[in-house]
């Protein structure tokens, strides 16, 4: 079994799948803290969990041609400057019931946890990049990253990100080796894991072995043939997956965690509370939430903090409390998001419905009682 080996994990954790491993944290748990405890962070594996001794891990960096390829330890690595920065991590098939709820699609069953917020610390990938000769000037080039796992024949995960984001250094993306002070957990990419902010969590590479600049993406099945975008009306006997792009930024999103569906609330009060978050830097300026199915909406609290211009790497938590209209049996609450681009959820799954079940971000509904 290779998956004996694998990590003990939480136990609040709701699972999606045992081997590979693939967990989320209760909506409740998951916004009771800006930055989700290592314990509770979703976790997304595709292989199982490598077990690699921190003393012999090595880094390989491959230089360009002319230049010098690298060999680092975790020593190398703590050489450069250190940089730290919270950053939300949200897999592509976040909220993906709700688009099976409507039609099969193939994929994990998310519900809403497939999101969390860490403090991430690590050497800036443009900085050692840079050691190894790399520069910018490798047009529409692609830094190509492989992990440590692998299947049974021995074919690793990999993804790929284009070098202009990589190298530059305002993006910040991390060879990092700490998550919230600590040294990454196995089953979130120790020793070392890239991340990169502002983008779709299947490009955050774990267990990271190899790093290279290669003229094209990563050949990789999850940069090729997975997480991209489609019509609702291309199936899999039509679809083609070189016709799109592969997904990077990820689209503003929000979604509520309390009450939970079918709840029954308070006839006085009712407190919603959630999160909110958009890819590239993109900061949520609003939140509106409607306790009528969207006919009136109200503003909701923005909680945390500000953040940086085009630099919103993290989520921002929301709450709204209001007092429950009178008479009303039951509600149907709904929240959607707007980010500085004035980009906006769309209010219903169907015309985003995709084979894949990716890009999951319509207007978010929860159902609840009224107590009598
Ligand atoms: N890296 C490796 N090596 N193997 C993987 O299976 N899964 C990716 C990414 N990096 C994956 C990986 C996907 S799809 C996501 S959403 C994130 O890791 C999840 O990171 P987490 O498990 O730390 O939340
Ligand atoms: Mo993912």
């Amino acid at each position: 079994d290779p998956y004996a080996d694998d990590p003990i994990r939480h136990p609040a954790l709701k699972v999606n799948s045992q081997c590979p491993f693939n967990a989320e944290p209760p909506p409740e748990l998951l916004t009771e803290n800006y930055i989700t405890p290592n314990p509770i962070f979703f976790t997304r594996n595709h292989l199982p969990v490598p077990n690699l001794d921190p003393d012999t891990y090595r880094l390989h960096i491959v230089g360009p041609p002319g230049g010098q390829s690298l060999s680092l330890s975790l020593d190398d690595l703590y050489q450069f400057p250190k940089h730290e920065i919270t950053v939300t991590l949200q897999c592509a098939g976040n909220r993906r019931s709700e688009m099976s709820q409507l039609k099969e699609v193939k994929g994990l069953e998310w519900s809403t946890g497939a999101i969390s917020t860490a403090r991430w610390a690590g050497a800036r990938l443009c900085d050692v990049l840079a050691q190894a000769g790399h520069q910018l000037c490798e047009n529409e080039a692609h830094v190509c990253f492989e992990g440590l796992d692998s299947d049974p024949m021995g074919t690793a995960y990999g993804a790929s990100i284009p070098l202009t984001r990589a190298m530059d250094p305002e993006a910040e993306v991390l060879l990092a080796y700490e998550m919230n002070g600590q040294p990454l957990p196995r089953d979130h990419g120790f020793p070392v894991r890239v991340v990169v902010p502002g983008v779709v969590g299947a490009r955050h590479v774990k267990w990271l072995g190899k790093v290279s600049v290669e003229p094209e993406e990563s050949y990789s099945h999850w940069q090729r043939r997975d997480y991209k975008g489609f019509s609702p009306s291309v199936d899999w006997d039509t679809v083609d997956f070189d016709s799109a792009p592969s997904i990077q930024e990820l689209p503003v999103q929000s979604a509520i965690t309390e009450p939970k569906d079918g709840e029954m609330i308070d006839s006085r009060e009712v407190t919603v509370k959630g999160y909110a978050w958009s890819g590239g830097g993109r900061a949520v300026i609003r939140v509106d939430v409607s306790l009528d199915g969207g006919l009136t909406w109200q503003v909701a609290q923005l909680d945390g903090k500000e953040q940086r211009p085009g630099k919103a790497w993290a989520w921002r938590l929301w709450q709204l409390q209001a007092p429950v209209p009178a008479g009303e049996k039951e509600l149907n609450i709904v929240c959607k998001a707007v980010d500085d681009s004035y980009n906006v959820q769309p209010d219903t799954v169907a015309p985003i419905w995709n084979l894949r079940g990716v890009l999951s971000n319509a207007w978010h509904r929860v159902h609840v009682w009224v107590a009598p």
